[in-house]
Formats: structure tokens, sequence, C-alpha cells
């Protein structure tokens, strides 16, 4: 499903994301930068090692990743140029600031992008596998927060990836729900 938001192409797919052909696609991590499960790990293994390398020299220079924050690394053997590092918070019932975090995730990501002239960007689902966010939830932050952003800033596409086809129908009815003004 395609639409087009201040010029910027706006793209739900179900598939892979380590499969994607475009300049940037972002990791659900987690705070050590190591690797883990999910999406992540799909990446790395996909990736090759140079993308551990580079987390590990970040860890390095500012202990890793806090929750909401974004860091930039090659994206290896991968089609892409570079992998944003993001960090999802932890579902914990939703009164611990998990709202907050989650735009943040996919706000740093974004201004992260837009630092380093990345125009096209693929998400994830962040926080919704291993960390419990309940999707429907998390798929309405998602687009309400790269709908704020595209009102300041502009990029040729951002992409979700969703890699189940419920996945995608949750995304797909929750875009007609934030852009249904649009
Ligand atoms: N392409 C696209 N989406 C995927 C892929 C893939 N190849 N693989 C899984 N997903 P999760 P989180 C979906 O658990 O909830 C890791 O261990 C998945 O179906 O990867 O943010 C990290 O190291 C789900 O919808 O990330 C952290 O410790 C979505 O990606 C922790 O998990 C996110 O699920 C982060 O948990």
């Amino acid at each position: 499903m395609e639409l087009i938001y201040k010029n910027t192409k706006i793209n739900l797919i179900q598939g892979d994301i380590t499969k994607q052909k475009i300049e940037a696609i972002v990791n659900a991590a987690n705070s050590t930068l190591l690797g883990g499960g999910g999406v992540d790990g799909a990446i790395h293994k996909a990736g090759g090692p140079e993308i551990l390398r580079e987390c590990k020299a970040i860890r390095k220079k500012q202990g890793g990743c806090h929750v909401g924050e974004a860091v930039i690394t090659t994206a290896g053997n991968l089609p892409s140029k570079y992998v944003i590092h993001t960090v999802g918070p932890i579902w914990r019932g939703g009164t611990n600031n998990e709202p907050i975090l989650l735009a943040n995730a996919y706000k740093n990501s974004l201004k992260l992008a837009h630092k380093n002239n990345i125009k096209s960007i693929a998400f994830p689902s962040i926080s919704t596998g291993v960390y419990g966010y309940p999707i429907e939830k998390a798929s309405i932050i998602a687009l309400t927060t790269v709908k704020n952003v595209l009102d300041k800033i502009s990029f040729k596409e951002i992409r979700f990836i969703l890699f189940s086809n419920k996945d995608f129908n949750i995304y797909v009815s929750s875009v007609q729900k934030v852009f249904e003004d649009y």
C-alpha cells in the first residue's frame, strides 16, 4: 500500500527488511548494540561482521544506545548503505512512558537519517516483537510520528516492512486512521 504525504512516498510492504533495496534500514536493537534475536539477529546475520564491529566502536565511544535514541553504521553486505540502530521501549503495561519512548525511536532515527543526507529509509515494527508492545497501539505511534516529522523534514520514501500478513493488515488500518484527514 502506498500514499504520498507532503511529497514523501509512504509505503507499507509485507516482507523481510534485510532484502530491501533502499538507502537505509532501521534495526530494532537493544541498548547493548551487540545484537540479539528477531529483526536485530536477521540484520547482523545477513549484513555480516562489519556491522557488529562498528556497533562495538560506538559502544566504546558512548556506551551503547539509550531507549529512544539512534546510532548509525554501515550496512555491511546488505543491499542498503546504512543501518540505523534504534532501541524501542519494553512494554510494561503502557504507563511507563512507552508511547513517548517509542515515538522518540522513530523521530531520532529520522533525524539521524536527515543528518546523514539519507532520503529513503525502511522501518520494521519497532518494539512489537520480543519487547511486547501491542502492535495496534505501536503502529499508530509509528505512523503519527512519521507524519509529524514530515511536516518539518522531507524524504523521498519511508517504507514500513511488516513481517507477517497480520501485522501488515494492522498497519494498513492504522494508516487509514492516522492519514484519514489528509
Ligand atoms: N524483517 C522485518 N521485520 C522483522 C524481521 C525481518 N527480517 N524479523 C522480525 N521482524 P523484534 P523488538 C519483525 O523482536 O520487539 C532483539 O533481540 C517482528 O515480527 O525483532 O523491538 C533485540 O536485540 C516484529 O514485528 O524487536 C532486542 O533485544 C518486529 O520485527 C529486542 O529483540 C520487531 O520485533 C527488541 O525487540
